[in-house]
């Protein structure tokens, strides 16, 4: 007997030791990632820049005739593009070496229409070569953008173009050292000056260029490089500018279906669940409004909550952030977007500051083979190369993490092992509180990394219940983490009516204020809910973290009459643009009339010290007054001209104009346009308001 169980102890031994070393790994599905595209995964967030010859044209799309001679940046320093992208955690740069106008930033052989023939270091100049330097002192990766569609050359259209295309391609490719990235922009528009000819250039956006031929071209002189275009061949375009993927994201798509300038772009944002190639998405958005710098947007920098939500909406759904920066006419980054590079990243190492998943217990309810190579514990070991897999019959399962003590926590952070593929189609996250499982998130896709944001939970044991999948399951990380609250200024608004709120993007954090201009502590009024302040009032509030106290700078609003009674006088719809919009206190909201000015009942009579105008916020604003005349009347006949003159720069600095004069009793104000900015027949009103001495 007992010799028996020594022989069946040893089997089991024997046994468990073959499964140990030799349970086989899952077969791989689907299409797969080549090494290029690995290493491009892990660079997760990078800069785009958008600087060339519309920087100091002021546009975004240059016609390409343009002179060489525009091109002069007076403090051009690629070491500071450089510096600040990596304090922004930032892994490499892309630059803009030749956009649509055709303007090319390195001393081309292929064409006249370079730095070469600028005053910028008296054409001795190549800024390709200077983010080279930049970028490798300060440890980036270079990728550069070539716009195949060039407005400048007389050849575009012909074949011979194509042979020049190839040409500055070879010459990108050998003389700036390793790229990361070849970047094609599938925008083509059709017009152009093309030499002088100025009209419109049809070409097949599928054949013109000879992809084939372009990609080859690529392997062979830079084989590391990934090549991104609608549809790569490696990386694609996410289907928007706006920064944001899909939540469902699958990296695999029918390739062969796409080219450039595809017209079914939408289908990009979540790619094909029966894909045919590995083609993961980057999401690709400007910290700006445009793309190229632009004074007038100085104050329209994304704002911290934006700029995080798009991590989450990029990085946080499986696509790569490349994030653009548009270097100004001296050559620099500008200071106001170098504040919110920073804010973002001290925010997401915040986020991220401690990881808690680790070095707890955690199981699975199915381990490939029993064996430890694949046991849940993979998920958690901070080894990439490691993984929690799966039976190959089992394709729904669940991994559960026990913490020592119930732990607060509102991020999960998982990651598929992409080398086999990427597989799960459907999965849901739990919490399990005082006993109970609560649901925290159903959701599609994981890919190669994928952040959930939920309501900070206390939580003894956390599942991911893996629901469907397409094969066996890979999951080679599990984070958990939880993240301080989102810690800004609030935003103070009033509507027409009066009534008045105080916003923060979250909602676990506390707004205190004052209505008498003093400023507000933590001990002022709570804000609860929206309240009315119907008189001209100053309100001033900060944003306060209740768990540690932590405070925000002061937010402060001057408010004057409300415009709840005020009428626009004899005002006609034109161009379908709502009259109202001059008056509903949100200046991103306008009224256009070619009648070059507007006349406005206030509803009765007020001692009037001033008034002011915002500005048009559109992207491409028109009707801009530079020039002005402000009239009251008691009576809307006699009219009484109190201010005349300009409003200096502001089509450039497209920010809300005061203008004070001498207190004037009156009923009915006039905002006359002298003079408008462009051509525009049309004025343009996005908020009007008054300054009252009541
Ligand atoms: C677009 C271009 O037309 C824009 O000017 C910009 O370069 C953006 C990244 O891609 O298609």
């Amino acid at each position: 007997m007992k010799r028996k169980n020594i022989w069946y102890g040893a089997i089991a031994i024997l046994l468990a030791f073959s499964s140990c070393g030799k349970v086989a790994p899952p077969e791989p599905v689907g299409p797969l990632p080549s090494e290029r595209q690995l290493a491009w995964h892990e660079l997760q967030y990078y800069a785009f820049v958008h600087f060339n010859m519309n920087t100091f044209t002021d546009t975004e799309w240059g016609t390409g005739a343009e002179s060489p001679s525009q091109f002069n940046p007076t403090q051009l320093d690629t070491r500071q593009w450089a510096k600040v992208a990596k304090e922004a955690g930032m892994k490499g740069i892309i630059l803009t070496a030749k956009h649509h106008d055709g303007f090319c930033l390195w001393p081309t052989e292929t064409t006249e229409h370079s730095v070469k023939n600028s005053p910028w270091k008296n054409g001795k100049g190549d800024v390709v070569q200077e983010l080279r330097e930049a970028c490798d002192e300060h440890g980036l990766k270079l990728g550069l953008y070539l716009s195949p569609w060039d407005r400048n050359n007389e050849h575009y259209g012909n074949p011979e173009y194509v042979k020049i295309f190839h040409e500055q391609l070879r010459e990108l490719l050998t003389d700036y050292g390793e790229l990361f990235e070849v970047w094609f922009d599938g925008a083509n528009g059709g017009s152009g000056f093309y030499g002088g000819a100025n009209e419109t250039r049809k070409i097949d956006n599928k054949t013109y260029y000879e992809w084939e031929k372009t990609t080859a071209m690529v392997r062979e002189l830079q084989p590391n490089a990934v090549i991104f275009s609608d549809g790569g061949p490696d990386i694609r375009w996410v289907g928007n500018e706006e920064g944001w993927a899909n939540e469902t994201n699958w990296s695999i798509m029918r390739r062969d279906e796409i080219h450039p300038g595809w017209p079914r772009y939408v289908e990009l944002r979540s790619g094909h669940e029966n894909g045919t190639h590995w083609l993961p998405a980057e999401v690709n958005t400007s910290i700006r409004p445009g793309w190229y710098y632009h004074p007038r947007e100085d104050h329209q920098v994304k704002s911290l909550p934006r700029l995080v939500r798009t991590y989450y909406e990029s990085i946080g759904r499986n696509g790569n952030f490349l994030l653009n920066l548009p270097v100004d006419a001296r050559g620099l980054v500008h200071e106001k977007d170098v504040e919110q590079l920073v804010a973002l990243k001290k925010q997401i190492d915040r986020d991220f500051a401690h990881e808690l998943a680790q070095s707890q217990q955690i199981q699975a309810s199915d381990v490939r083979g029993n064996s430890k190579s694949y046991n849940a514990e993979k998920a958690i070991d901070g080894n990439k190369d490691t993984y929690w897999a799966t039976d190959d019959d089992i394709t729904s399962a669940s991994i559960t993490l026990k913490f020592n003590e119930p732990t607060e926590v509102n991020r999960i952070l998982l990651q598929e092992y992409i080398p086999l593929g990427q597989r799960v189609k459907r999965f849901a996250v739990a919490a399990e509180v005082d006993g109970d499982w609560k649901t925290l998130h159903e959701q599609t896709t994981i890919g190669y990394k994928r952040i959930l944001r939920f309501n900070t939970t206390k939580t003894s044991k956390i599942k991911v219940d893996i629901i469907e999948s397409k094969g066996p399951i890979t999951l080679s990380n599990l984070e958990l983490y939880h993240a301080p609250n989102l810690l800004v200024e609030p935003t103070i608004s009033r509507n027409r009516e009066g009534m008045v709120s105080l916003s923060v993007p979250d909602e676990k954090v506390d707004i205190h204020y004052t209505l008498d201009g003093n400023p507000p502590t933590p001990s002022s009024k709570k804000y609860q809910q929206p309240f009315m302040a119907p008189m001209p009032v100053t309100i001033k509030a900060l944003a306060v973290n209740p768990v540690n106290g932590k405070q925000t700078s002061i937010a402060s609003g001057y408010f004057d009459i409300p415009k709840k009674d005020w009428n626009v006088v004899s005002a006609t719809k034109e161009n379908d643009t709502i009259v109202e919009h001059l008056m509903d206190e949100d200046p991103n909201t306008f009224w256009a009339t070619k009648k070059r000015e507007v006349t406005i009942d206030l509803g009765q009579a007020h001692e009037l010290k001033g008034f002011t105008y915002w500005p048009n916020q559109e992207r491409y604003p028109f009707g801009i007054i530079t020039h002005y005349e402000f009239l009251v009347s008691i009576d809307n006949k006699d009219w009484k001209s109190v201010a005349t003159g300009e409003f200096g720069n502001i089509a450039n600095n497209r920010i809300e104009q005061k203008i004070t004069f001498n207190r004037t009793k009156g009923r009915y104000i006039k905002l006359r346009a002298l003079r408008t900015n462009g051509t525009d027949p049309r004025v343009s009103f996005a908020e009007i308001g008054v300054l009252t001495a009541n």
